[in-house]
C-alpha cells in the first residue's frame, strides 16, 4: 500500500477479510474510513473506500425495500431498561462488565460492539436492564440503535471525558438521534410542548475515564457545552466503586417505586415488589397485581414510611417507594 496508514487500519483490514455479514463489513469499512488520516496521499484510497461503502449501503437499501431488513430488538426485563449509547471507546462495554454479569468485549479499537449487549444490574431487591448499543458516529449508526433507544426507559450517554473529541462525539450522538426524532432530555416536556411523532427520553451523561488527568482538563469546556441540559456523572468504569453509586442513580432516574403486597392475616414479607411509575396510587398497584382485585377494591392498609402499621388508606392514596400494601375487597 502506497500510503501511510496507522496499524489499526491494517488490523481493521484483516478483520474485514474475515467479516461475513454486510452489516459487519460496512461497520468495519466505516471504521477504516474514520481511522484513515486525511491528506493528499490518502485521497485515492479514501475515495475507493467511499465508493465501496456507498455500494454496500445501496445493496442494503434494496434489501430493506424488499422487506429483508432484519430487525433487532431487546425484550425488556427487570424493573426498567437503560440504554448505554455513545461514540466508540467511551467505556460502554466496561461499564456493562463492571455493573452486570454480562461480558461484552472491551477493547481499545472502535466498533467492538456490533449488536446490542444486554445485562442485568442488581439494585437492592430488584434488577435493572442495561443495554449497550453499538457506537454512534457521524457516519455510522445501525438502524436498530434508534429503534431500541426509542423504546428504552432512560438513556445514558457514555463519553470518554479525557478524549480530545469529547464535544464532537457528544454532539454527534444528539444529532444522530434527532435525525430519528429522538430527543434526549433532562425532563420530558408537557404534552402541549411535544413535537408530533417525537420521542423524548430522559437522559443522563456518564463522563467516563474521569480518573485521567485529561478528563479534569476537559471538564470546564464540557460543562459549558452541557449547559445544565443533562445531569453529568463522572465515572471510572474500571473502578469497582461505581457499583456503590450507579445502581441507585439509575434507579432514581427510572422514576419508579417498589411496592410490596401482603395478604390479610399473613406476615409481611418484602419480596418481589411491584414496579410502578412514581405518582402511582393504591388503585394502580391493585391493577398491577390483578384486574379483579382492582375492580373490587374498597381500601388498603399500608406498612411503611410516614404511616403507622396497617393504616387504612383510600384507593387514590399516592404510594411511596418501599410501602407494603394489603388490599381489602
Ligand atoms: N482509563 C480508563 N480507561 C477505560 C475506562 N473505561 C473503559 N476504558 C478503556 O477504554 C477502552 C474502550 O472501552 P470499551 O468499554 O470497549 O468502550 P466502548 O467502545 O464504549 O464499549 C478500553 O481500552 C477500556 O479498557 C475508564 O474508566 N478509565
Ligand atoms: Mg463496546
Amino acid at each position: 500500500m502506497p500510503t501511510n496508514v496507522p496499524p489499526q487500519y491494517h488490523e481493521a483490514e484483516a478483520r474485514l477479510r474475515q467479516a461475513k455479514t454486510r452489516e459487519e463489513k460496512l461497520a468495519i469499512m466505516e471504521e477504516m474510513m474514520a481511522i484513515m488520516p486525511k491528506h493528499k496521499g490518502t485521497d485515492k484510497l479514501r475515495s475507493e473506500l467511499n465508493q465501496k461503502i456507498k455500494k454496500m449501503k445501496e445493496a442494503g437499501d434494496k434489501d430493506k425495500k424488499s422487506g429483508a431488513r432484519k430487525s433487532v430488538t431487546v425484550p425488556k426485563e427487570g424493573a426498567g431498561q437503560i440504554v448505554l449509547v455513545g461514540p466508540p471507546n467511551g467505556g460502554k462495554s466496561q461499564l456493562l462488565r463492571t455493573l452486570t454479569n454480562a461480558t461484552p468485549e472491551v477493547a481499545a479499537y472502535p466498533f467492538t460492539t456490533r449488536m446490542p449487549a444486554p445485562g442485568m444490574m442488581p439494585f437492592e431487591d430488584i434488577r435493572i436492564q442495561l443495554v449497550e448499543l453499538p457506537a454512534v458516529t457521524d457516519t455510522a449508526m445501525e438502524q436498530f440503535v434508534p429503534d431500541i433507544t426509542r423504546n428504552a426507559d432512560v438513556a445514558a450517554i457514555v463519553l470518554d471525558l479525557a478524549s480530545p473529541d469529547l464535544l464532537d462525539a457528544a454532539d454527534t450522538v444528539l444529532k444522530q438521534m434527532e435525525k430519528h426524532y429522538i430527543f434526549f432530555v433532562n425532563k420530558v416536556p408537557e404534552p402541549e410542548e411535544r413535537k408530533i411523532g417525537a420521542v423524548y427520553l430522559r437522559t443522563i451523561v456518564l463522563g467516563n475515564k474521569a480518573e485521567l488527568p485529561e478528563a479534569e482538563d476537559n471538564l470546564p469546556i464540557f460543562e459549558e457545552w452541557l449547559a445544565g441540559r443533562f445531569p453529568l456523572i463522572k465515572t471510572s468504569a474500571v473502578n469497582e466503586e461505581i457499583k456503590e453509586m450507579l445502581p441507585r442513580l439509575f434507579y432514581d432516574h427510572l422514576r419508579i417505586i417498589r411496592v410490596y403486597t401482603k395478604a390479610p392475616g399473613k406476615k409481611l414479607e418484602k419480596q418481589d415488589p411491584l414496579i410502578l411509575p412514581i405518582g402511582s396510587n393504591v388503585m394502580d398497584a391493585a391493577h398491577g397485581l390483578h384486574k379483579e382485585i382492582a375492580q373490587k377494591l374498597k381500601y388498603a392498609r399500608v406498612w411503611g414510611e410516614g404511616m403507622h402499621d396497617g393504616q387504612q388508606v383510600a384507593r387514590d392514596e399516592v404510594l411511596k417507594d418501599g410501602w407494603a400494601l394489603e388490599f381489602h375487597v
